[in-house]
This record gives C-alpha cells, sequence and structure tokens, in this order.
C-alpha cells in the first residue's frame, strides 16, 4: 500500500493554489467601439478599457437556510473585502426569486430574515454595499424575460447544474432550467463588471457574458463584460460526504455548519464528519478530502495558509481525532460573536425589512434607469 503523503509545499498554498486560477479583475477587454452610455453615470469608454473605478460588483445569495461556513468561506469573506473598496458600487441580493426554483420553500419569509441578520452579523455593512431583496426590484424578471428571447433552450440543457439538479427533482419546472437566465438578468441589470461568486458558478458567468454579447450585437452597445471573482476557497464539502459541496438544502443538518449552531452542535458535527483510516493530518483532497476539507475550512476560518495548518498539527504531533476537537474550538472561537450578533438582528425583525427597503430603492433607481435604456433599444419606447 503507497504512504500517504505529506504535503509540505514550498509556498503558502493560499498564496499559489487558490489563487493560480485568478484572471485580472480590472481591465476588460472585447467590447467594441461606442460603448457608451451616460445613463447611471457610468461612461465606458471606446477604447474598451474600463479603469478600477467604474467596476460595479454584483452578487447574490438564496434564501434557502441559515448559512453555513461554506457560503462564508466561498462568498461572504470575500464579500467583506470588497465592500470597503467598492461601496455603493457594490450590490448584494437576497435572491428570492432563485430560492422557490426548488419547491417546497415553506420559510421563505423566516429565511429571507435569517440571512440578512446572518450578513449584518458577519460584517456586511448597508451603509456601505447596496443589500436588497431581489423580488422588490420587479426589473430582474422584467430583464430575464428579454434575455430569455435570446438563449436557446438547448444552451440552458447543456449547463452542467441543470443536468445536475434536474436528477434531483421529480418533475424539475420551468424555472429551474431558466435560472441561469434570471442569474444574468440580476448581474447586467445594474452593468456589473464582478462578479464574487463560487467556482460552481463559472459556467453560468459564461452564460451571462453570451447574453450580454448577444443583446450589444443584436440591440445596441449598452452591457459591458462581466468577470468571477473567487474567493480564497473554492469549495468547502460536505462533511458527511466530502465527495458533494456544502448545502444549505441538503436534508442531512449533519453534513454543513451553520453560522447560528451553538458549539455543541459544531463539535458534534466536527467529531463525526467522515474522514479516512490514516491518523495523521495531511493535505491531499484527491486522496483525503475528507481531512483536507477540515484544513480547508481552518484555513477559512483563521486566515492560516494550509502549509501552515498542516505543519502546526505536526508540531503539535496531533492525530484527526485531537485535530477535529482543536478545530471545533477554533470554529467556535470565530463563530460566537457572528451567532450573538445575529441573534440579536433577529430579535429587531423591523430594522431588518428597513434595512432591505433602502436598499431596495438604491437597486431600484439603477435598475430603472437600465431598463428604459434596454426599452428603448428593443423598441419599446
Ligand atoms: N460549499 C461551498 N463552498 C464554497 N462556496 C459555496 N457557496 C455555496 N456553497 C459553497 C457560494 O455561496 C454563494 C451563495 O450561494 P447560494 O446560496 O446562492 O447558492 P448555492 O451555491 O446553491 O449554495 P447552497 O448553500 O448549496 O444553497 P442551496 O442548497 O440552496 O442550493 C455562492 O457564491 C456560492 O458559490
Amino acid at each position: 500500500m503507497a504512504t500517504p503523503m505529506r504535503i509540505f509545499p514550498k509556498k503558502c498554498l493560499k498564496n499559489t493554489v487558490h489563487r493560480l486560477h485568478r484572471k485580472p479583475i480590472i481591465s476588460h477587454k472585447g467590447i467594441s467601439s461606442n460603448f457608451c452610455t451616460s445613463q447611471n453615470n457610468r461612461c465606458f469608454s471606446s477604447t474598451t478599457e474600463f479603469s478600477e473605478c467604474e467596476n460595479r460588483v454584483f452578487s447574490g445569495i438564496q434564501p434557502t437556510g441559515i448559512p453555513h461556513i461554506g457560503n462564508y468561506g466561498g462568498a461572504i469573506v470575500n464579500w467583506l473585502k470588497l465592500q470597503n473598496k467598492y461601496k455603493e458600487q457594490m450590490l448584494l441580493s437576497i435572491v428570492d426569486l432563485h430560492s422557490i426554483t426548488i419547491p417546497p420553500q415553506k420559510q421563505l419569509r423566516q429565511n429571507i430574515l435569517d440571512l440578512t441578520a446572518c450578513l449584518l452579523a458577519c460584517g456586511i455593512d448597508p451603509n456601505k454595499v447596496i443589500l436588497f431583496q431581489q423580488s422588490k426590484v420587479p426589473y430582474h424578471t422584467h430583464l430575464a424575460w428579454v434575455l430569455s428571447c435570446l438563449c436557446s433552450v438547448p444552451k440552458l440543457q447543456r449547463l452542467p447544474q441543470w443536468k445536475e439538479k434536474k436528477a434531483k427533482v421529480k418533475d424539475p419546472s420551468v424555472g429551474l432550467m431558466t435560472y441561469p437566465i434570471l442569474q444574468a438578468a440580476d448581474i447586467m441589470l445594474y452593468k456589473s463588471t464582478l462578479v464574487p461568486v463560487g467556482e460552481d458558478q463559472t459556467h453560468h458567468i459564461e452564460l451571462t457574458r453570451d447574453l450580454s454579447r448577444a443583446f450589444n450585437k443584436e440591440h445596441g452597445l449598452i452591457f459591458p463584460s462581466c468577470q468571477m471573482v473567487p474567493g480564497e476557497i473554492a469549495k468547502i464539502r460536505s462533511l458527511r460526504n466530502p465527495g458533494s459541496k456544502m448545502s444549505k438544502s441538503e436534508a442531512n443538518p449533519k453534513s454543513r455548519i451553520e453560522l447560528l449552531d451553538s458549539p455543541e452542535d459544531v463539535a458534534e458535527k466536527i467529531k463525526k464528519a467522515v474522514t479516512d483510516f490514516t491518523s495523521e493530518v495531511t493535505y491531499d483532497p484527491d486522496n483525503r478530502p475528507g481531512v483536507s476539507n477540515l484544513i480547508e475550512i481552518h484555513a477559512t476560518m483563521t486566515d492560516m495558509c494550509i502549509e501552515d495548518i498542516v505543519e502546526e498539527s505536526f508540531l503539535r504531533a496531533e492525530i484527526t481525532s485531537s485535530y477535529k476537537s482543536r478545530l471545533s474550538d477554533i470554529i467556535n472561537e470565530k463563530l460566537s460573536p457572528i451567532r450573538e450578533k445575529a441573534l440579536e438582528y433577529q430579535r429587531n425583525e423591523e430594522y431588518l425589512w428597513d434595512v432591505l427597503e433602502v436598499g431596495a430603492k438604491k437597486a431600484m433607481a439603477i435598475a430603472e434607469l437600465t431598463m428604459e435604456e434596454v426599452k428603448s433599444c428593443v423598441g419599446m419606447s
């Protein structure tokens, strides 16, 4: 039997592997001439280069349950960094229209409130970014309709998420097939250029680029191209099945650590996390996905790089069980203040609705201008 490899890369993995796939996020090429819109206060030069200050950021999260540490590491941490840089040029949407594509959604209203409370508790600042509920801005579905007339059915059917998701439900809805068009509309409605999402969204960002190119070609040059901004951690895996990603809607709650889990629940879930029969703590995602996932969770919670985590565990002579116990403490140290703040926000429903309403007004002001342009280009006004 081959000896399991201890991975001690020369450089910190966090600075190499996780960043290797990143492309420059600032310059946007590929749009030809006359790309200028005076509306939305955004004018792009015909030289096709965007300066940094012209970027607009859009991202969304579904109110399908309490966010978990995968949402935190794969998206929220990234948003916290970007919000300081882009401020009101950054929109974060609670995408409730997406969340009804897979029924049943029995607690949607409560989920919207809980998610808002969690985002605020994590440090999302509604005075910096535009935080809003998607369905409060009806232009999302309006633009999605226009875009759906530019998108072929086979193109949607080729998307890996459609194939994956339709296999899990008995009678997949039309909404489940067409939601990537709505996602493209979410991004394009604000002429967003940067989209911080997890790697699972790559194909949808490509579709968005296709649709903005198709609109620009068919109706007039108004939409910029957009780029993904991947987070430090590409994917946190399920604690029960490291072959799949950690997910809010996975039936077994032991597969994920939710941001509001009690310290006891965190300890129990980590203790029961599926690993393997090797006791050493090594990072080898292909051959040891379970323990490697724990190390990635550790990196998400601490800002430590993977090399340092593995080395520290080696120096402490830890085995998987003792490492799990220390990791639970680390996770609880990070999540406890978030949980306390979120519980406080949850007690103030009125404030949460107010935050979303103010955000919706700001989003609406931008969306309205884009839709006016769209309607004029298409010939509707
Ligand atoms: N396991 C994950 N690891 C890293 N990033 C993740 N994201 C989700 N799961 C992981 C990123 O979180 C952002 C918001 O995701 P979402 O709620 O809009 O939808 P999702 O990707 O489908 O997330 P879930 O938790 O799996 O929700 P359900 O179960 O409702 O489908 C996205 O940027 C996503 O990449």
